[in-house]
């Protein structure tokens, strides 16, 4: 595996491992995402101050407004902080596997 393709399966690992705990397995609910936030992008969680970030995100996200988070609209998510990763936090990569 090439560590694209690792990166790529991982990511979809993660997704099914928090979507298949509650309600639709192949969609986030809003506890869903907030397990998946707090314990995937702990870091990014703690810098925000804001009580309310899950929910923003949550509605954020949720484009065809099924108050779910479904693998497409996830990947937005990701994409968007890995972008933000790149740009902001050079380091912020480093020490995690
Ligand atoms: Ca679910
Ligand atoms: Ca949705």
């Amino acid at each position: 595996m090439t560590n694209l393709q690792d990166a790529m399966t991982g990511l979809i690992d993660v997704f099914h491992s928090y979507s298949g705990k509650e309600g639709d397995k192949y969609k986030l609910n809003n506890q869903e995402l907030k397990t998946l936030l707090q314990e995937e992008l702990t870091d990014f969680l703690t810098a925000s101050k804001d009580p309310m970030v899950v929910e923003k995100i949550l509605s954020d996200l949720d484009e065809n407004k099924d108050g779910e988070v479904d693998f497409q609209e996830f990947v937005v998510l990701v994409a968007a902080l890995t972008v933000a990763c790149n740009d902001f936090f050079e380091d912020c990569t480093k020490g995690k596997k």
